[in-house]
């Protein structure tokens, strides 16, 4: 059984218990067969999430309030979340996520249970309702909502009485769960300070975890969450061997807030040099989860909105390299554009995010390896690898883990992108594998990796070649692929 209290957050599919003494073949074999639960496979193939971090902090210009602030400063003059998800949506985002609450206890939406919210604010004469201005606008252009709900909570007087804080939590998250429709994603990050009284609050996970599964069965439940794990900093950059499949203790909250911000200067602990994952790092573990990262990375200095950092949006040219760095790495980038305090996104921020958008559309709009001869293992069923389709794949027969796979081009090409993707419906498998191209009569080394996942992507020096192959050296089970392809990233035009 996963540990007490987390019934409800694994699935048949996503956690094996792993029996004491097993051998490690055994240990191998059954992490090859952990896969991910329906929720966080849609979540997965989303790629590229967006944070909306909004609130006081934006009229204070400030990271993190301290609750005290007055809700008669929150004021914007010509909010429209439509023209927030419309930016995101031209940017390729496909989920946003609000900050409903943030660490000052400040809420977006007109909560029963405190007076310390917008209906306090003179925006609307406090009529108004962000949550619901984000959720209508996210379902009707189609895009996943989600909302951040700061544990943490500077203003509430209930906060450090666990038993009354909890309760407050539950009612303010049950709102946010009923009355806007289909949630897709619940983010609890792992900060938590003191509260007013020097008393630590002890937060029910496990009860709001239970309510969640209750109102929105098919929300994933984000990084102080079962479902989706914080990859451990907030430089865009994901592991180069980035396991989905990790020890259960991975998921434990008391981890997961060691590792997490505790003051607002403090630098979350960078994990970036550990692997997970690995033979080395599940051979002991008594249970298995599928437990996939997110990268959450701002697409200025802060988190809020600062004029000051006007100046400082990523370029085109950056966003293109988070995008090979977080989601080429078998993770879902979560990107932070922060409304400013007219109520809208920045100019810079929505032509950064079409102009990156535009480039990514060009980089893969062809496949190089489309029309090439494929020969080698099991390669009959080497249709699977070029028809675009994320279900039909390619795969080993007998026990066969090892395999190459020969790609012959109609006529020498230039590119310095490869793109894989295993099916990880049937669970992540590949643990070492290697690009290499035909100079001659020698086979040269054009690129090497471990982990595949979701998807994986290598950049290199423009090469031109003709005849390449793909070899897997090691796997933990027969390997499948869903895709490669071979692509020539697109100059990123736009603001540089
Ligand atoms: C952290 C918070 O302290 C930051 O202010 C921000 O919201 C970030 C995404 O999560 O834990």
């Amino acid at each position: 059984m996963p540990l007490a209290g987390f019934a409800q957050a694994t699935t048949k599919s996503n956690y094996v218990a792993v029996p004491a003494g097993s051998t490690q073949a055994t240990v191998i074999r059954e992490a090859a067969n952990v896969t991910p639960a329906a929720r966080q496979l849609r979540w997965q193939q989303l790629e590229l999430t967006g944070f909306l971090h909004f609130g006081m902090n934006t009229f204070t210009n400030k990271e993190w309030g301290d609750g005290t602030e007055s809700p008669a400063l929150f004021n914007p003059t010509a909010l429209d979340a439509r023209q927030w998800v419309r930016a995101c949506q031209a940017g390729g985002i496909k989920q946003v996520i609000i900050t409903a609450k943030h660490h000052d206890g400040f809420c977006l939406w007109p909560s029963k249970y405190t007076k310390h919210s917008v209906q306090s604010s003179p925006w609307k004469g406090g009529q108004g309702d962000v949550v619901q201005e984000v959720a209508a606008a996210c379902h009707e252009y189609g895009v996943g909502f989600g909302v951040y709900l700061s544990p943490w909570d500077r203003n509430s007087p209930y906060f450090g009485d666990s038993a009354k804080y909890n309760n407050y939590f539950v009612n303010q998250l049950t709102e946010l769960l009923s009355n806007y429709g289909r949630v897709d994603e619940v983010w609890f990050d792992g900060a938590n300070g003191e509260g007013p009284t020097g008393k630590k609050q002890v937060y029910d996970f496990n009860r709001w975890y239970a309510l969640i599964r209750k109102l929105q069965p098919t929300a994933v439940i984000a990084v102080m969450g079962p479902d989706v794990r914080w990859v451990g900093t907030e430089s865009g950059e994901g592991r180069t061997t980035e396991w989905s499949v990790v020890p259960l203790d991975a998921q434990r909250q008391d981890n997961v807030a060691a590792n997490s911000q505790k003051a607002v200067a403090f630098a979350p602990k960078n994990m970036m040099g550990d692997d997970l994952g690995s033979r080395e790092k599940i051979k002991d573990a008594r249970a298995l989860v599928w437990y996939p990262a997110e990268i959450d990375v701002s697409i200025r200095p802060g988190w809020f909105h600062h004029p000051a950092e006007d100046s400082q949006v990523k370029t085109p040219a950056q966003l293109l390299d988070l995008y090979n760095t977080s989601v080429g790495r078998n993770g879902v980038l979560l990107l932070n554009i922060p409304p400013n305090k007219t109520g809208l996104l920045s100019p810079q921020d929505v032509a950064s995010l079409k102009a990156w958008r535009q480039a990514l559309v060009q980089t893969y709009a062809s496949n190089l390896l489309a029309g090439s001869q494929v020969s080698g293992t099991t390669a009959a069923q080497a249709k699977a690898l070029l028809d675009n389709q994320y279900s039909t794949y390619w795969t080993t027969t007998g026990h066969d883990t090892t395999a190459t796979l020969t790609f012959s081009l109609p006529a020498a090409q230039l590119f310095d992108v490869l793109q894989l993707q295993e099916n990880i419906t049937v669970g992540q498998r590949i643990e070492k594998f290697v690009l290499e191209y035909k100079s001659g009569e020698e086979w040269k080394t054009v690129a090497t990796g471990t982990t595949v996942g979701y998807k994986r992507i290598l950049k290199f020096e423009p090469l031109r070649a003709q005849v390449l192959r793909l070899r897997i050296t090691s796997s933990r089970l027969n390997p499948t692929l869903s895709s490669i392809g071979l692509y020539k990233q697109a100059a990123a035009t736009g603001p540089q």
